[in-house]
């Protein structure tokens, strides 16, 4: 089954070579400043760039981004810094809320990975969550050069409320999305991929979206994740 799922990725990571050298157009972003699609991106060489509170602040809109989404402490900060094998890259805390900004890290001139605050934070204050919806909305709204959001999702609590809207809100927008079954460790083997099979069940309708089960402590699933994230930065 765990084949099954690289498989799909693979295909999808191959359909996105295939379609490489045609920009999305429906954001309208100006990706010419993405990298040659033959030339392999290193995510081992990113480096942190900065954090902003606001859409208005953050880097020029130029090149390629992947933002990375979903609730709090599900494992967004973590995951990019396993993808990238580095250890601190980007900030983690076992509590909840520890990404407060949006924050940028270059892979390499052109292309960009987005570490998003999370929502869905129980302790955040009504006043937090409207400062975060307005954050990563703004962001998500605004921001021409981003081609992929990567929604994580805990593996034990799939597609909650939240996750279901923005996902929703994703396809009005037509803004890719790949679905990341993080914390996949905490499962059985067989649990994790029962829930995998539901999750693509639940979202037939949504053949396009590549869902992957993965784990940022045991690097499950990683490698297959990379090749997928390598592609769509070079899709611009
Ligand atoms: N067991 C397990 N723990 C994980 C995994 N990924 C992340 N964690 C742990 O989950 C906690 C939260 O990780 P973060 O990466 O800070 O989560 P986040 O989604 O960035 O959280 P916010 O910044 O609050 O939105 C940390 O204690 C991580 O060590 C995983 O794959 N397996
Ligand atoms: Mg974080």
């Amino acid at each position: 089954m765990e084949l099954l799922a690289e498989e799909a990725v693979d295909e999808v990571v191959q359909f996105l070579r295939e379609l490489e050298s045609k920009s999305r157009t429906s954001r309208g972003g100006d990706h010419t400043l993405a990298k040659s699609p033959h030339k392999i991106l290193d995510l081992r060489r990113t480096a942190y760039l900065s954090g902003h509170p606001r859409v208005e602040s953050c880097p020029p809109d130029r090149g390629v981004e992947v933002a990375f989404a979903g609730r709090s402490n599900v494992g967004k900060s973590s995951l990019i810094n396993a993808l990238c094998e580095r250890r601190s890259l980007a900030r983690t805390s076992a509590a909840p809320g520890r990404t407060r900004l949006l924050h940028f890290f270059a892979v390499d001139d052109a292309c960009r990975l987005v570490d998003l605050p999370g929502y869905g934070f129980a302790r955040a204050s009504k006043a937090e969550r409207a400062s975060w919806q307005r954050m990563v909305e703004g962001y998500l709204r605004n921001r021409n050069s981003l081609v992929r959001l990567m929604l994580l999702m805990d593996v034990r609590h799939p597609l909650r409320d939240s996750d279901g809207q923005l996902l929703e809100w994703c396809h009005s927008t037509e803004l890719p999305v790949h679905i990341l079954l993080n914390k996949a460790d905490k499962l059985s083997r067989s649990k994790a991929q029962r829930t995998l099979a539901d999750l693509r069940q639940t979202l037939q309708g949504e053949s396009e979206t590549p869902i992957s089960l993965v784990s940022a402590r045991t690097g499950l699933g990683l490698e297959a994740v990379r090749d997928a994230l390598r592609a769509y930065l070079e899709q611009g």
